[in-house]
């Protein structure tokens, strides 16, 4: 089974290694620091008690001296970089944690008073505004393990989404250009500058147009039956006359998230947003990615985001949204479902309990919106 290796490699070189009872760390300085931040939190009581118990025996405070010396050699040494990770600890705590203005976003996007368009907006938007849409059984429990399995095959080529994991396991297969923009206000910025650390395929140096370029025609010839049920299933629930990808081939198709296991996605690390809006889509990736759309005839209350389950770690995996007045539900997912929403609903990847190294949450994810009579995705 893949990602049961106490090491593996992706993403054009760089290694992830297994740390027991914790699941997969990136292999670089960072880890190091990880580390070092650990044992400051968990090295003084330790030493305390020790120190503070009756007799400790000379063994007991040689050893606990000696791993004394090692962090606060390793501390001084990497004093910068440990401010640094521990700032990006806690500003991901802060981002996970849907924030006032995103609930009232999303609260007002619910009652259908952010735009007045969104009264008149066909019923996929109203309902699916209010609670994510389910379509089942677009690929049988065989057919998403086959999906998986394959796509685990071409780790060489995953993206590590790393402005937003740094040292944790969250990767893509085939870009999606809302991990590759760096604008003061984009929804996902964290703040942190760009690594200096020399990285191979990460969000922060892949260029969405290159990787599209290099991923798009294979993506679509080998898992062209996935494309062919999602879109099948998309103009079913959509009513839809035809689903296509955004014209010019110069844009990504929707493509995949793979998260191997981290004891980090316990917590609510993912971050609540609602997805880019619809001018940030016309400015990014129609303008500067050159597709050719009468932009006029499209339908700014129609972006929908989708999601299909093909391997989850655990029955509570889901999506956690926000339902109502500014209560927190989650939609569970299950392998071989699809799952779409309105991309003004605001939502999170939800934490789900740490049950070992060998469990993977895989999805399909992509995002569309209407044009005249027809329906594009993209990712
Ligand atoms: O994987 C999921 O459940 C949702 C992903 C998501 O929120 C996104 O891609 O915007």
């Amino acid at each position: 089974m893949p990602f049961s290796d106490l090491v593996f490699t992706c993403c054009g070189g760089i290694t992830f290694v297994l740390v027991p009872f914790a699941g997969y760390v990136r292999l670089f300085e960072a880890t190091v620091i990880m580390f070092l931040v650990a044992s400051l939190i968990f090295l003084p009581p330790l030493l305390a008690k020790k120190l503070l118990s009756r007799r400790p025996s000379a063994q007991t405070v040689s050893t606990l001296a000696s791993v004394a010396v090692c962090v606060a050699a390793g501390l001084a040494r990497y004093r910068l970089e440990i401010s640094s990770y521990v700032k990006y600890l806690q500003q991901s705590i802060d981002a996970s944690r849907p924030d006032e203005e995103i609930l009232r976003h999303g609260y007002l996007f619910y009652k259908g008073s952010t735009n007045e368009r969104a009264e008149g907006s066909p019923t996929y938007t109203r309902e699916w505004r209010r609670v994510p849409h389910v379509v089942d059984d677009v690929l049988s429990p065989s057919e998403a393990a086959m999906v998986s399995s394959m796509l685990l095959d071409r780790r060489e080529d995953f993206i590590h989404v790393d402005h937003l994991a740094f040292a944790l396991p969250f990767f893509t297969y085939g870009p999606y250009w809302g991990y590759h923009q760096y604008s003061e206000d984009h929804n996902h910025n964290t703040g942190v500058p760009r690594p200096t650390h020399e990285t191979k395929l990460t969000s922060v140096y892949v260029e969405y147009p290159h990787a599209v370029e290099k991923l798009r025609g294979g993506m679509l010839a080998d898992f062209s039956v996935v494309y062919s049920r999602v879109r099948r299933a998309l103009k079913e629930a959509l009513n839809a006359t035809s689903i296509e990808y955004l014209p010019g081939g110069r844009t990504g198709v929707p493509g995949f998230h793979i998260i191997p296991s981290s004891l980090a996605w316990s917590y609510q690390l993912f971050r609540f947003h609602f997805d880019e809006s619809y001018e940030q889509l016309m400015e990014k990736v129609v303008n500067e990615h050159g597709v050719l759309l009468d932009e006029g005839a499209c339908d700014d209350e129609s972006r929908i985001s989708f999601t299909l389950a093909l391997d989850m770690p655990d029955e509570e995996s889901g999506l956690n949204y926000e339902h109502l007045c500014y209560s927190l539900e989650r939609q569970r997912y299950k392998v071989g479902s699809m799952v779409i929403h309105a991309g003004k609903l605001v939502h999170a990847i939800g934490h789900w309990p740490y049950g070992g190294y060998s469990k993977n949450r895989i999805t399909l994810q992509g995002f569309g919106f209407r044009c005249g009579g027809k329906w594009y995705v993209y990712w």
